[in-house]
């Protein structure tokens, strides 16, 4: 992490208000090297791992790569697999995996699966650390809705580090339910999965991880919008309807996503899975860490432009009118008539009824909303604390209340939860279904219900915490365990 001359930036900022809304890019040097857009769209390669006695096993090889992100230089990368992120791994709803991931970095690393349900000691927490050249095989079962998950590092104050350079990737599960409705599923022909981050680049056209104070504040970010590594990537459609798994698998920022003809567009699934029935909608945010899987009717044979929007912390990055082009749908070809809409999705019980306890937590900032310690409860994190233990099999109540003037995406490890209220009012349908990371504005007061089934460990804990990479790792995070 460079040092950058924080005395004066804190000074400068202070009498800007104290909340760090200097527009930090003007003060970097200019890039010398352009994005390199307009690239044919492409995803990370598809891998359905190998059979080995009955398990699904995954080979996971995380290593130093160099990728091309801007016209005429290689960037320093980490991938998995791969130069930057790493596959997308498809696996089936009540497969028995095994992950073989092998860290081939030169310092500690963990992988956490983000979403699923399973062991702690499986988890990839700040706990399951892999030294450099070590292997570790977690095996789990996968119980799961079908949907759409992502893996990314979770080392004790690295996080942010790691999933900037590039450690992180898809899982895409299938199931019976899914199977039976009239969805999009061939990968790469109307399936797409897109993980939308941003990041800037140094003149030498690298993105080392140098967040300064604004970083540190407000997740750290930067001025080039990749789609799965590629800038602006332009995709050539065949099919009139497309299906788009999204993950904002940014550090710090916030898409507010919308096309630039404004046209209507359906979501059909939230984190741990397809909701009720689709949500028409013109414009959605996707917090770090949430994903989403939304329909695009391509019919009218009109180009259609995504764009993520400057949306809470980063707007003082993008300016208040920023825009960011994602990418461009190109379809080949315009058709009578869109397919129908499927009426309903998945089947989506009602919340458990709570026969545990009711906990509260607090978001709050010290030093006055200047850098520092972003705090749950009045506490930063500590690695050698667990904050509570859940009894197995209780349906908890967790009542989530933001004092501090910024956005936290709360993600919960180990469980879908599901959203019983926003500010006393139910939740809109595009948040009424499986959900493991949550969006929780300046001043709002979000309760969540959840149910600690199978895994009972008392000594490996989950985690729960703010997904913006830079206050996980200030320490807006706690752990528990089930018992
Ligand atoms: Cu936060």
């Amino acid at each position: 992490m460079t040092l950058l001359p924080t005395v004066s930036r804190r000074t400068l900022l202070a009498g800007l208000g104290g909340l760090a809304l200097a527009a930090p890019a003007l003060l970097r040097p200019r890039p010398a090297y352009a994005a390199l857009t307009g690239r044919p769209f492409a995803q990370p390669a598809l891998d359905a791992g190998r059979t080995e006695a009955g398990r699904r096993v995954f080979d996971l090889a995380v290593a130093a790569g160099r990728h091309q992100f801007l016209d005429g230089v290689e960037t320093a990368t980490t991938g998995i697999n791969s130069a930057f992120l790493g596959p997308i791994l498809s696996a089936r709803a009540g497969d028995a995996l095994r992950m073989n991931v092998a860290n081939g970095l030169r310092e500690p690393m963990t992988l956490h699966w983000h979403g699923l349900h399973l062991p702690a000691a499986a988890d990839g927490g700040p706990h399951q650390e892999i030294a450099p050249g070590a292997v570790w095989s977690p095996e789990f079962d996968l119980r799961q809705k079908a949907g759409t998950f992502w893996f990314h590092g979770h080392q004790h104050r690295k996080t942010a580090e790691h999933v900037w350079a590039g450690m992180a990737g898809v899982i895409r599960i299938s199931d019976n339910e899914e199977d039976a409705l009239p969805l999009p599923r061939t990968h790469g022909e109307d399936d797409f999965t897109l993980v939308l981050q941003d990041r800037r680049f140094d003149p030498a056209g690298q993105m080392p991880y140098d967040a300064n104070m604004h970083d540190r504040m407000a997740g750290m970010q930067g001025d080039v919008m990749l789609v799965n590594g590629l800038a602006s990537p332009v995709l050539d459609a065949d099919a009139p309807r497309l299906r788009l798994r999204i993950l904002n698998g940014a550090n710090g920022s916030f898409y507010r996503l919308h096309f630039a003809d404004d046209r209507v567009f359906h979501q059909i699934a939230s984190d741990g899975g397809l909701l009720g029935a689709p949500v028409a909608m013109r414009d959605t945010v996707l917090s770090p860490g949430e994903r989403a899987e939304f329909l695009l009717d391509l019919a009218d044979g009109a180009t259609a432009q995504l764009r993520a929007e400057a949306f809470g912390a980063e707007a003082p990055v993008m300016g208040s009118a920023g825009i960011r082009e994602v990418m461009t749908f190109r379809p080949k070809a315009a058709r009578a008539s869109a397919p129908a809409l499927p009426a309903r999705l998945a089947e989506i019980a009602p919340p458990p009824k709570a026969t545990g306890e009711t906990r509260s937590f607090m978001l709050s900032m010290s030093g006055m909303g200047m850098v520092g310690d972003f705090l749950i409860n009045g506490r930063q994190y500590d690695h050698a604390r667990i904050d509570f233990s859940v009894p197995l099999g209780a349906a908890e109540t967790w009542i989530w209340e933001n004092t501090t003037p910024m956005i936290h995406p709360i993600h919960i490890h180990d469980v879908q939860f599901r959203i019983l209220d926003r500010n006393g009012r139910p939740p809109a349908p595009k948040e009424a279904g499986l959900k493991d990371t949550v969006l929780i504005g300046p001043g709002e007061k979000v309760t969540l219900r959840m149910r600690f089934d199978d895994y009972a460990d008392p000594v490996h804990p989950y985690m729960y915490h703010c997904h913006i990479l830079e206050h996980e790792d200030a320490g807006m995070m706690g752990q528990f365990t089930v018992v």
